[in-house]
C-alpha cells in the first residue's frame, strides 16, 4: 500500500500528486496543513526535517521529492516517467537536481516575501518566532524570518529571482531539442519543474519568462496535461487560493527592477 503526506499548496507534493496520477497509482492521502503539523513528534519520525511530502511505500519510509520520484519510477516501471536514452535520463536528472538544490529555497523565498506574508504579519512577533523557530533546518527559518519582516525589499529576493531565471532560460534552452525537457516524451524533468513555474503564475510573475519564448508552449503543454489539472488545480479549495489573492500590490515592478539591476 502507498500512503502519502502532502499539503495541497505544497510544490514538493506537487511533484509526487502527478507522478502517481501518470502512473495510474493510487495513495492512502494523509492531508497536512503545515501550520504546525509538521512538527507533531510522529510526524518527524517519519520525516525529520519536518517537511512533506512523505511516501510510505508497505511500511518504508521513503522521504525528498525527488528520492520520491525516482522511487516511484524504480518500483512502478510500467509507464515510464523516464526517457530512453541515457543522455536525455542526465536532462531529466539535472532539472531535479536544480529544483533540488536551488529553485526550492528560492520558490519558498518568493512565496513568503509575497503570497504567505500577510497572514504572518498578522501574527504578533512571539507567535510568529515560535512556528519559525521550530523548523529543524535553521537557514531556513533564517529566510522566512527575513522575508516575512521585509517582503521584496529582502536582500535573498534578487538571488531567488536569479535562479528562477535561470530555471526559465534552461527550460527555453530545452525547447530546441523537444516538445519536454528531456527531449520527446513527458518525464520526470518536467514534473519536477511544473509546480515551480505554477508558482511563479500564482505570484503573478509570469512576466519573467517574456525574453524566453520557449516557455510558454511548455507550459501550455504540461500545464493542460490531465494529471496536472487533476493532482493540482482542481484540488485547489478556497483556501488554498487564498494565499495567493492576498497577493497586495502587483510585484512586477519591483521584481522587474531587481532583476535589471542583477
Ligand atoms: N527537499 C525537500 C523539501 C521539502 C519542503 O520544503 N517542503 C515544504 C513544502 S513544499 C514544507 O513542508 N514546508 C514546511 C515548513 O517549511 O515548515 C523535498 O524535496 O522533499
Amino acid at each position: 500500500m502507498l500512503e502519502l503526506y502532502h499539503s495541497i499548496n505544497s510544490v514538493c507534493a506537487q511533484k509526487i500528486r502527478i507522478a502517481l496520477i501518470e502512473k495510474g497509482l493510487e495513495a492512502k492521502e494523509h492531508l497536512m496543513t503545515l501550520r504546525g503539523d509538521q512538527f507533531d513528534p510522529a510526524y518527524m519520525k517519519l520525516n525529520p526535517n519536518a517537511v512533506v511530502p512523505t511516501l510510505v511505500h508497505d511500511g518504508h519510509v521513503i522521504v525528498e521529492s525527488s528520492i520520491i520520484l525516482y522511487y516511484l519510477e524504480d518500483a512502478f516501471p510500467e509507464k515510464p516517467l523516464m526517457p530512453e536514452a541515457a543522455l536525455d535520463r542526465v536532462k531529466a536528472r539535472m532539472f531535479n537536481k536544480l529544483i533540488d538544490e536551488y529553485v526550492h529555497t528560492s520558490c519558498m523565498i518568493l512565496t513568503f516575501a509575497t503570497a504567505f506574508r500577510p497572514a504572518l504579519l498578522r501574527l504578533s512577533p512571539e507567535e510568529r518566532e515560535a512556528q519559525f523557530v521550530k523548523s529543524p533546518i535553521k537557514k531556513r527559518a533564517e529566510l522566512k524570518r527575513d522575508v516575512v519582516a521585509h517582503g521584496l525589499d529582502s536582500v535573498y529576493v534578487r538571488e531567488a529571482l536569479e535562479v528562477h531565471d535561470k530555471l526559465l532560460h534552461w527550460i527555453d534552452g530545452a525547447m530546441k531539442a523537444g516538445p519536454y525537457l528531456a527531449g520527446e516524451t513527458f518525464s520526470l524533468g518536467d514534473i519536477a519543474v511544473i509546480p515551480y513555474v505554477l508558482r511563479l503564475t500564482l505570484l503573478q510573475m509570469s512576466r519573467l519568462w517574456d525574453r524566453y519564448p520557449g516557455v510558454a508552449g511548455w507550459w501550455q503543454r504540461v500545464s493542460s496535461r490531465a494529471s496536472v489539472q487533476e493532482s493540482i488545480m482542481r484540488r485547489m479549495t478556497e483556501s488554498d487560493w487564498a494565499p495567493f489573492r492576498s497577493i497586495e500590490a502587483d510585484p512586477w515592478p519591483k521584481v522587474s527592477n531587481l532583476l535589471a539591476a542583477a
